[in-house]
């Protein structure tokens, strides 16, 4: 049986930190898609560990570590990752597994996202992607030319250079849409060989894998990355990432059957953030914009990228859940609204005479809509330290149970700052 965390919003909600705290009593962690544009950030121990391409349940010694299938894979961060956990004392050997049919992402896809963006950027709508390739990755996949990972390991005989032929292949197409950048094919192959080598320990037929984990009644914990309104189906289209960063994602990502799946937790900012481009109707470009940005350290992960900041959406987590059907949710960051008189919560967004309580596909729709605000009180004191849910000022339990009855789903974490013995579990 499997358990799932999810983003409810734009993505940085903190997935990463419960992540960490629930492998505690978890014997496999799982990635299901996404790559190496997340950001997870675990304080434990004193030591703060960003996570990008390698599972979050690595931080826990006794949990094992699996990127799956639906994932496109980095190379070069997956070693990179790995020798700076290693660095802060943590062994990965023999708890971290590759899925043999995940697809590769190449130093050229990086290549071809920075001039995709460019492009956009010149008719003015730019993603603002973390340029890490995930597009493009996900593009030769869906265009069924794209090379996995037991592609790049595979040692039959000639099988090395049925590799660099797809492997240069894929590169003069690219070169014939967006002219011949500048790139040393040969150079990459002797580089990329080296690698191969030693990737073929970690590399697993997931699908086995997950399967024998989940008879073995091994307790299966799955790490969503980037967040619901980012979901290449279902997020603000266009400005998207590339994969189902939905429940659907879990399954199709790990190839795991949806009734093995028993607990689904949305994670929910208690404020709402977005890096790149897109709608984004509760955005604060002003003074309490700018105090959520700066109390709550919201700048990105991988890139460093300031994010954008605005009130909670409530519209938007209730849409996230008609979608992933949350259990129970985490709320995070809360202490980050600690000093504020009032706190505003969108309930509704009103559009051509009409109040909606849902996303709207259109962009255009998104972009004009007025936003229906309720508001309510400030607690005006620090939350941080407080490990009971009944230690919480009044009005912080008020904002609580307010987004408990609008979404309908328990909150059963409350986050109260960045390390992770800062977390209220709520009976
Ligand atoms: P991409 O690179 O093709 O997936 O970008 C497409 C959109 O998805 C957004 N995106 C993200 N949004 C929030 N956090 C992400 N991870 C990093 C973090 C981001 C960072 O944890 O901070 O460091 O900037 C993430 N990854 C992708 C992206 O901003 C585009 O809007
Ligand atoms: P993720 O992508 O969802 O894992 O989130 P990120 O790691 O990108 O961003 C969340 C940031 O908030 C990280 O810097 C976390 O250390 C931090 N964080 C997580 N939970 C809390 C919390 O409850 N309070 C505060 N103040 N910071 C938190
Ligand atoms: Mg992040």
């Amino acid at each position: 049986m499997a358990s799932v965390v999810l983003g409810a919003q734009w993505g940085d909600e903190g997935k990463g930190k419960l992540v960490d705290i629930l492998c505690g009593s978890i014997d496999v962690c799982a990635r299901c898609q996404g790559g190496d544009n997340a950001g997870h950030t675990i304080v434990a121990d004193d030591k703060t560990y960003d996570f990008h391409m390698l599972p979050s349940g690595l931080v826990n010694p006794s949990c094992k570590n699996l990127i799956g299938s639906g994932v496109v894979f980095n190379v070069d961060s997956f070693f990179r990752e790995k020798s700076k956990l290693e660095s802060k004392g943590l062994d990965c050997t023999g708890r971290l597994f590759v899925s043999s049919r995940a697809h590769m992402v190449f130093d050229f896809h990086q290549t071809v996202d920075g001039l995709r963006e460019a492009e956009r950027s010149s008719s003015s709508n730019a993603i603002g992607t973390t340029k890490r390739g995930i597009g493009p990755a996900y593009s030769t996949k869906a265009s069924r030319s794209g090379i996995r990972v037991h592609h790049f390991v595979a040692d039959f005989p000639g099988a090395w250079e049925e590799f660099a032929t797809a492997f240069r292949n894929l590169i003069s197409t690219r070169q014939k849409r967006y002219g011949t950048f500048e790139y040393d094919v040969e150079a990459s192959l002797a580089r990329y060989k080296d690698m191969a080598e030693k990737l073929r320990p970690f590399v697993v037929d997931a699908v086995s894998y997950m399967n024998q984990a989940l008879t073995d009644k091994k307790r299966i914990l799955i790490e969503g990355a980037n967040a619901l309104m980012l979901d290449i189906d279902y997020g603000t289209y266009p400005y998207v990432t590339s994969s189902s960063t939905s429940i659907g994602g879990v399954c199709t990502g790990l190839g795991i059957p949806p009734s093995t799946l028993t607990e689904t937790i949305g994670v929910v900012k208690a404020y709402t953030t977005r890096v790149g481009g897109g709608p984004f109707p509760t955005e604060q470009l002003n003074s309490i914009g700018e105090y959520l940005q700066n109390v709550g350290h919201e700048y990105g992960v991988t890139t460093g990228r300031k994010r954008r900041c605005g009130w909670l959406d409530l519209v938007v987590v209730k849409y996230s859940h008609m979608i992933n059907g949350y259990t129970s949710m985490n709320l995070t960051k809360l202490d980050v609204l600690d000093e504020l008189e009032e706190v505003k919560v969108a309930v509704a967004y009103k559009y051509k005479g009409e109040e909606l309580y849902t996303v709207p596909a259109d962009l255009y729709d998104l972009e004009h809509v007025e936003v229906v605000y309720e508001t309510l009180p400030g607690w005006k004191t620090s939350i941080a330290g407080i490990k009971s849910y009944e230690e919480l000022p009044a009005n912080a339990k008020k904002y609580i149970k307010f987004i408990e009855k609008y979404v309908g789903v328990p909150i059963k974490w409350i986050g109260t700052g960045p390390s992770r013995s800062s977390m209220i579990v709520k009976d």
